[in-house]
């Protein structure tokens, strides 16, 4: 129990006031009183309360920073996964326990009230939650920080199962307003969009004016971000579109009842909906505008402040500003801040381009060829006619003086390293525009920095050696382990200190316990006890009973064909097949857990679902295999509920191709709280079972060198098929009626996408995989040695602390410094 200064949090405040304040905010903010009130309004009344400090938290984070002239980041991201605010925000405020003595005693559950909270999911999956954890580390670690995202009116959808198949509905996060945001109509911004471009002669010269088609104005909510232990307050700013003109007067009196409304309409659609991920040819123009009207709106409120404390003498611009673009989306800042520097402040080129790429970073999130975003020229000369002008003349430049350079006369060279891809038509390569205007670039874990290095950027790389890095991901252990796992944090408490929240590697003070039979027993009973937890959330989801004994078997991220989950599925039916086979075939009842989405025009990925659904009715109610299998698919997975799960599961499964997974950072959850990951040498894996020790680990499958052999080879998924009894009676099962009586063909799709195509290799890796599984069922009936495995995993996992990513970012990225807000 030594090294760091203990930072856990402490409460300035008695059960008493917290419940008197509550009581107030209840009668004086929600005009209720306690014997009428809603858990709901109890909910918002806590929330009033809890917001009473963070409030205040926000004022002196921003009075410090302001005095200081401080350096800042501003991270912009389409997304931000934040799930729900509260629990999150009374643990760093160091009140969790406090105001959960105080709600017993006013006669509630605080986890019940809790649960009223709706998820705020303003993103997709992994990219998103990312950017949630990671803005919470820069509030922790006291950085001047801000992230920029759009104010959807709709977050990701809600899925609902119907007869097996996913159905999605609108998610309505805010129907009834949120406790934790705070519009500023002070920092209102003006986003300007199509219309022409003018060259203007003056004094000799010439420079250029836009005039836009249409104008919108983008309005700031923030929400306050609170660091661990409340000393840092930072935010999140999300910018809501409106029209210019809210209703048109003179239309409507002149008899144009709807078309008054139009405009407003319009404007408002921007910031209406978030995109679900792979739903490429779906609005294509909106999605462009939403991604430069949050990109314009942040830059104008960079501007904006900068203005405020220097005028317009630009030469601090850079040493106070970071821009980090959270994948490509965001990547038209690059020209917009060309545009406001050159345009506007009337720098010149060369030094508003020098200022740019001092400015920005980008990190890349995914290798898939379909992920890496090209938007038609023509499209971006509509929309930003302006902006293709400069984009044109970045590549010009870049072409010329840089490309040229270095491989005179090479134009195949030149061809590929274009921002402007010329075939299909003319596409601007977002992906090019964010490397070439950008100081660093970074993947997200070790393999897959490699891999940008080495296949996706490669001339990039050798034109500019030290631009590429890697900053492996992380997440916050506040809400991934202290917050969702109370039992396990307090066990560990008797052991480490309780600042481990923010110094995780104070938990290798387990190592040496993870023999001890007494903390054995004890750890594994808590895990016992957040299993039957779980029970019941899996029947009140599902209606389907398991038992707390079996292994909890979980795979849960998005769905895709990458991440396979149809091997999870092959398995599992080749599992029930051998139970019929042999009903005394010899194994540890084991529950399969799924939770995923599938964006709503992925074809194969609702067929995967519809598929692992059929065969879970079928094996759930088939008597003969005595409940050794149960198969679960739980409807709308989302944040909240990855915080029931995590802390339940025994296996977590990471089982994508190689190459293929740009990090994970599911694998990191899981593992924290004790989860066995079985898993290929793939993203983040990797590092997992170097920090835990590959014995701690179930890996199996190919590596990265193996599956580019493979396919070199000439990859034929039906040579599996035909060579592999097992494989091939559970892939004809698919064709035939078995789960779905009387309608044979209906999973047919499946099983087709993989003995003629297999674009992810399930069937090659599939014997690999099952003799893993075999592995695991070893492993945890040696009760000893299974609960060994996942304390050294809980021990071991320090370097997955998302502070440590933002760390080696300020450090390597940033170049940023923490700033202690003042106490009072
Ligand atoms: C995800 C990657 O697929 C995942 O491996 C990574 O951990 C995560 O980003 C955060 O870096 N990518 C996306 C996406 O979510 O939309 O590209």
């Amino acid at each position: 129990m030594s090294g760091k200064k203990s930072a856990a949090p402490k409460p300035d405040m008695t059960v008493k006031q917290f419940k008197e304040t509550v009581i107030k905010h209840l009668r004086s903010t929600l005009g209720t009183y306690e014997e009428k009130a809603s858990k709901q309004a109890w909910n918002q009344a806590i929330a009033a309360s809890v917001n009473e400090f963070i409030f205040d938290g926000v004022s002196r984070t921003r009075k410090t920073h302001a005095g200081k002239d401080a350096r800042a980041v501003h991270y912009l991201s389409l997304e931000f996964l934040m799930g729900r605010l509260m629990s999150n925000n009374l643990q760093n405020l160091g009140l969790y326990e406090l105001a959960d003595k105080a709600m017993k005693e006013l006669g509630f559950e605080l986890a019940d009230i809790l649960e009223e909270e709706p998820d705020m999911a303003l993103g997709n999956g992994g990219l998103g939650r990312l950017a949630a954890c990671f803005i919470d580390s820069m509030a922790t670690l006291a950085l001047p920080a801000i992230g920029y995202g759009i104010h959807y009116e709709h977050g990701l959808f809600r899925q609902e199962f119907f007869k097996g198949r996913q159905v999605e509905r609108p998610d309505q996060w805010r129907e009834f307003g949120s406790p934790w945001e705070i519009c500023r109509p002070e920092s209102e911004q003006v986003v300007k969009l199509y219309g022409y471009v003018e060259t203007v002669y003056e004094n000799g010269g010439s420079h250029k004016v836009w005039h836009p088609g249409r104008t919108m104005r983008a309005i700031p909510w923030d929400i306050p971000i609170v660091g661990y232990g409340g000393h840092n307050v930072n935010v999140l700013r999300l910018w809501e579109s409106r029209a210019d003109k809210f209703f048109d007067w003179d239309v409507f009196n002149s008899g144009g009842y709807v078309d008054a409304y139009t405009e407003s309409v319009q404007a408002e659609t921007v910031s209406k909906v978030l995109y679900p991920n792979d739903e490429t040819d779906a609005g294509k123009e909106l999605r462009l505008i939403q991604q430069y009207f949050f990109s314009a709106a942040s830059i104008a409120d960079v501007m904006r402040r900068f203005r405020n404390a220097h005028g317009n003498d630009f030469s601090k611009f850079t040493a106070l500003n970071a821009l980090q673009l959270n994948d490509t989306h965001p990547a038209i800042a690059i020209p917009e801040l060309m545009r406001v520097l050159v345009d506007e402040e009337g720098i010149s080129w060369a030094e508003a381009w020098k200022m740019t790429r001092e400015t920005f970073s980008y990190t890349n999130h995914t290798l898939l060829p379909e992920a890496l975003e090209k938007w038609p020229l023509r499209m971006i000369q509509h929309v930003l006619p302006r902006h293709m002008e400069i984009i044109f003349e970045i590549n010009a430049r870049f072409l010329k003086d840089e490309v040229e350079t270095k491989w005179p006369g090479n134009d195949g060279i030149k061809r590929k390293l274009s921002i402007i891809e010329e075939a299909n038509g003319q596409m601007v390569r977002m992906g090019n525009l964010s490397v070439v205007g950008s100081h660093a670039v970074n993947g997200v874990a070790q393999i897959h920095s490699d891999l940008v290095k080495k296949d996706l950027f490669p001339e990039m790389n050798e034109l500019w050696p030290g631009k590429f890095l890697n900053v492996t991901n992380g997440i916050t252990p506040r809400r991934w382990m202290k917050a969702c796992n109370p039992r396990l944090s307090t066990l560990i408490e008797k052991h480490v200190d309780a600042d481990w929240p923010r110094y995780l590697e104070k938990l290798t003070a387990l190592k040496p316990l993870a023999d001890d039979s007494k903390f054995q027993k004890e750890y594994m009973a808590v895990k016992h006890a957040n299993k039957e937890d779980f029970v019941k959330v899996i029947k009140e989801l599902t209606d389907v009973d398991v038992s707390a004994d079996a292994i909890f078997d979980v795979q849960i991220k998005r769905l895709h064909e990458y991440k396979r989950q149809h091997l999870n599925l092959l398995y599992i039916m080749a599992l029930y097949r051998r139970l019929l086979i042999n009903p005394d075939y010899d194994m540890h009842p084991r529950v399969f857990i799924f939770g995923a989405k599938a964006a709503p025009g992925y074809y194969l990925a609702k067929e995967i679902i519809f598929a692992i659904n059929k065969v879970a009715e079928k094996v759930n109610n088939d008597p003969r295999i005595k409940d050794k299998i149960k198969v679960v698919f739980l409807p709308n997975y989302r944040v909240s509920l990855a915080e029931k799960l995590i802390p339940a599961a025994d296996v977590s499964q990471q089982i994508s191709l190689a190459g293929k997974e740009a990090s994970g950072t599911g694998n990191m959850k899981l593992a924290l709280n004790g989860a066995i990951t079985l898993g290929t040498l793939d993203g983040a894996n990797i590092e997992i079972a170097e920090e835990a020790g590959e014995e701690n680990v179930v890996i199996f499958g190919m590596d990265v060198d193996e599956v580019v052999e493979t396919r070199e080879q000439g990859y034929n998924p039906g040579h599996y098929y035909q060579n592999n009894e097992e494989l091939k009676a559970v892939l004809d099962w698919l064709d035939s009626d078995f789960f779905t009586p009387g309608e044979p063909g209906l999973l047919s799709a499946v099983k087709h996408n993989l003995v003629d195509h297999d674009p992810y290799m399930v069937l090659a890796d599939y014997q690999s995989y099952s003799d893993a599984q075999s592995k695991i069922d070893a492993l945890y009936r040696d009760k000893k040695a299974w609960a060994r495995a996942a304390i050294i995993n809980t021990a071991s996992l320090a370097k997955f602390n998302s502070d440590r990513s933002i760390q080696d970012y300020a450090d390597t990225i940033w170049n940023l410094k923490p700033i202690k807000a003042a106490a009072k």
